[in-house]
């Protein structure tokens, strides 16, 4: 039997990583051979939440055999995933966000649902299946959850969130929760060594909306001042992508985890038309105030798809 590979998104975050390695495991309890990759390098926050359960992250790999059998977690658009996705037979698909050009061309097992993290609809598989879930994975899935959901301080949390995350916790028996759950925000806004390139390219995803080419950052972090503070060199090189990759609009946010609110770096012309007009906001030096909208996939996404189509 040929071995399954385990795709996170192509900037990979503690949910998408994390399930990846879940979804290893789960699969190993279906007597099935797998092995999650990733499509570029971890975040701090990803990294401390793999230390604490001693894992080695996975490879990054960045094309396959022909042919090889895929499993999609944490997304499904073709642009987030790996390169030429069609070259592979894709088994599996775990997710929770919009579908939008998703398709195979052979049978294909697909759980999504309206979670909040898709390590929330892996602890249900693993709940229906009666598998065993060990510390590790428990710790694991956790994490991703309290990532995903900024901590349930994102508006849209859902009560079985809550309850699963109630559920994991007494396995993964993590002592002083509190502090573990500040240290992982901590690392994910320490980016005093980061170059603003990899600042930029740590959190992005690309979107297609009815042949829009756009990319949308979310900046989650306890620290905004650091990156406001670095205003002029992140519009030089949001500029620079926007030209160098054909992108047709682009949105950088910066999502203040503690107080809950979001400054967006607004580029030009083009960009502050579209973003006055969707969420009713006055844009000054090239920055606007998006409120409490903490949520990509849910407060930010919707509107522009709604507006470009
Ligand atoms: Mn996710």
């Amino acid at each position: 039997m040929s071995e399954i590979k385990i795709i996170s998104h192509k900037s990979p975050d503690t949910d998408a990583v994390c399930a990846s390695i879940v979804f290893q495991n789960f699969l190993e309890q279906k007597w099935k051979k797998s092995t999650p990759i990733k499509l570029w390098n971890l975040n701090k926050e990803t990294k401390f939440v793999l230390d604490f359960c001693w894992i080695q992250e996975p490879e990054t790999i960045l094309g396959l055999e022909e042919w090889t059998k895929i499993a999609l977690v944490d997304h499904n658009e073709k642009s987030q995933s790996i390169e030429n996705i069609w070259k592979y037979e894709i088994e599996y698909l775990v997710d929770h966000h919009k579908i939008w050009d998703f398709s195979t061309s052979w049978p294909v097992f697909i759980r999504t649902e309206q979670l909040w993290s898709t390590n929330s609809i892996l602890y249900k598989m693993f709940k229906e299946n009666w598998f065993e879930i060990s510390q590790k994975i428990a710790t694991l899935m956790l994490s991703a959850i309290v990532s995903d959901t900024l901590n349930f301080r994102s508006a849209t949390t859902t009560r079985e969130d809550v309850q699963i995350w109630k559920e994991l916790n007494k396995i993964a028996k993590i002592e002083h929760l509190w502090e573990f759950v500040k240290n992982m925000f901590d690392a994910k806004s320490d980016l005093t060594w980061f170059s603003i390139e990899e600042i930029i390219k740590s959190d992005y995803k690309n979107f297609d909306f009815n042949w829009i080419k756009a990319w949308i950052w979310t900046l989650e972090t306890t620290n905004p001042k650091f990156s406001l503070d670095k205003k002029t060199e992140i519009l030089e090189w949001l500029q620079k992508i926007k030209h160098e990759d054909n992108l047709d609009f682009i949105l950088l946010s910066v999502v203040d985890i503690l107080e809950e609110k979001n400054i967006s770096f607004v580029l030009d012309w083009n960009e502050t038309k579209v973003v006055e007009n969707i969420f009713w906001t006055k844009i000054e030096n090239n920055l606007a105030d998006l409120w409490k909208r903490l949520s990509r996939k849910k407060q930010i996404v919707p509107d522009l798809d709604k507006y470009f189509s």
